[in-house]
């Protein structure tokens, strides 16, 4: 126990979950560690979520505002939002029982940029935070602290809240050391300087993160692991989009577009990036570099087989197996892994300058490219915009993927108008679906409807995509991008009044 808790102060600060979630109060707002299921605080959120049911059991209302990376796991967001015991959450989620309370309107939930979270902290949007509750895999000597499988917010949350609790996760591989990067540079305008990073692979920073001891308040140990789903292999769908998208980028390569080593690449999680990452790892490239949010098991597996040469990201989220294979070979990735803030993994000036591939899923994309990844039927949110944003708009390439219909086919993710926009027609240059590619570079509105619906739309929806289109040419308002107002959402009310878009 005592090897991962070096510093001798910190070791007297070392309590039980309950006592240290006893330090929390209503109404407070506490700022938590976790992207993508990975590094975040598995005692103190379950002891929190304990305490808040024994007050609703005495008719008190104890809620917490909850700000974290991303998306946590059922130990940390399952376990509150089943005792109602958030207020407020921020910035992106994927549970599905906080969705369901977020959609009844049980919670206030703040979908932003993941970029703009340790910023808008800085600017005081939030108010203060007043406890944050931060996992780490060990305590050195000097009151610094290693940190765990994700970086997220945590330095601006170590920065920013009047307490800290931090939970110490034996879990954790002790050969994390060495592997984050935390840059100590940013500054708030009209102070801010460029931010010295040029390559994906560059350090810019120091390993550790820092924090005046005298502000951590209790120090809680764990040996637990993180929220791991099994992998499952690509679908026959996702290999075909996965197949459009790289018969896309050899075409691009030998166009004299893109080198043979790409540019550092960006993919989103789920079984479509999977399949693209296999993809890639098949198609004879080596030496590529991806600089990213999140690191699945398909990026390991390049890695491993030398198709990347290295990852910079703010995380990872791995499958048992991915587990497996990154703690017996620890060694080797950490040569070849940088795990960031997300404020600079995310870093619109950095995914700028280094041309970043951006490929993320979708939720519906309209025949002008407006893409919606977050909300279904234009009310209901699914997870949040995530990174996706920071991403396609300031990547060199931005793609957007989906299957050409979901819900065996009574649904088209191929519409008129999108019923939520996520990424406008103006950041949108490529979307996929298994039907082809549609490559939206240098078109007009009425040439990318023309391509969007002839490569991507569902020969089912394709017909319907195609009368809408021309009579909106003709018996529409305004003629630049043709639309008919009154019908343009009526695929989502015929879901809503059906379950289906088919009329
Ligand atoms: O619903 O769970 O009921 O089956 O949406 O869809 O097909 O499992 O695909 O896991 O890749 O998710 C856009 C949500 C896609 C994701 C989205 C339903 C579908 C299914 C999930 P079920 P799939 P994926 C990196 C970048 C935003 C954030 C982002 C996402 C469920 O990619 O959250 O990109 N993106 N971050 O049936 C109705 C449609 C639908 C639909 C899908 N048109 N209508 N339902 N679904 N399309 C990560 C981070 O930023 C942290």
């Amino acid at each position: 126990m005592k090897d991962r808790i070096k510093h001798p102060g910190l070791r007297s600060r070392v309590m039980s979950a309950p006592e240290a979630a006893a330090l929390i109060s209503p109404g407070m707002t506490v700022a938590m560690s976790g992207f993508t299921g990975a590094g975040y605080p598995k005692a103190v959120p379950q002891a929190l979520a304990a305490r808040m049911k024994e007050a609703a059991g005495r008719g008190e209302r104890f809620k917490v505002k909850v700000l974290t990376g991303a998306s946590t796991a059922p130990e940390l967001d399952g376990v509150l939002a089943e005792v109602e015991g958030m207020e407020l959450r921020l910035p992106y989620q994927s549970d599905p029982h906080l969705r369901e309370r977020i959609n009844a309107g049980n919670l206030d939930y703040i979908d932003i940029h993941l970029s703009h979270v340790a910023q808008h902290t800085w600017f005081g949007f939030f108010g203060g935070l007043d406890v944050a509750v931060i996992e780490v895999a060990g305590i050195r000597d000097d009151g610094t602290l290693v940190p765990s499988s994700s970086v997220g917010n945590n330095k601006t949350w170590l920065e920013q809240a009047d307490k800290v609790i931090i939970e110490v996760n034996h879990w954790q591989p002790a050969g994390l050391d060495g592997m984050h990067d935390i840059y100590y540079g940013t500054a708030l305008p009209p102070d801010r300087r460029p931010i010295p990073l040029l390559h994906a692979d560059d350090r810019i920073g120091i390993p550790y993160l820092q924090c005046p001891p005298e502000k951590i308040v209790a120090v809680v140990e764990t040996n637990a692991p993180d929220r791991n789903s099994p992998f499952t292999p690509p679908d026959e769908s996702s290999r075909q989009i996965a197949g459009h998208l790289l018969d896309f980028l050899a075409r691009e390569v030998k166009r004299g577009r893109l080198t043979e080593r790409l540019l550092p690449l960006q993919s989103g999680v789920g079984n479509i990036a999977n399949a693209v990452l296999a993809g890639l790892g098949e198609g004879g490239y080596r030496d590529l570099t991806a600089y990213t949010e999140v690191i699945q098991d398909g990026m390991l597996r390049l890695l491993r087989d030398g198709v990347l040469r290295m990852a910079s990201a703010t995380s990872f989220s791995l499958s048992p197996d991915g587990i497996e294979e990154f703690s017996s070979n620890i060694d080797f990735y950490r040569e070849r892994i940088l795990l960031r803030p997300q404020e600079i993994s995310n870093h619109p000036e950095i995914i700028r300058r280094l041309g970043c591939i951006a490929m993320n899923g979708m939720i519906e994309a309209d025949i002008y490219g407006n893409v919606n990844s977050t909300h279904i039927a234009g009310s209901r949110i699914m997870n949040g915009i995530g990174g996706s944003g920071d991403f396609a708009r300031n990547g060199y390439l931005s793609v957007f993927m989906t299957p050409s219909t979901v819900k065996d086919g009574r649904i088209s993710a191929i519409v008129p108008m999108v019923s939520h926009v996520d990424h406008t027609e103006h950041d949108t240059m490529i979307i996929v679906t298994e039907q082809g590619l549609a490559d939206l570079r240098g078109l007009s509105p009425k040439q990318r409807a023309k391509t969007i619906i002839e490569n991507c739309a569902h020969p089912d929806y394709q017909p319907l995509l195609q009368d809408y289109f021309e009579r909106a040419q003709r018996d529409g308002y305004a003629h630049h991008t043709p639309h008919l107002l009154g019908e343009a959402l009526s695929w989502h009310q015929r879901l809503l009044d059906t379950g289906g878009m088919k009329p």
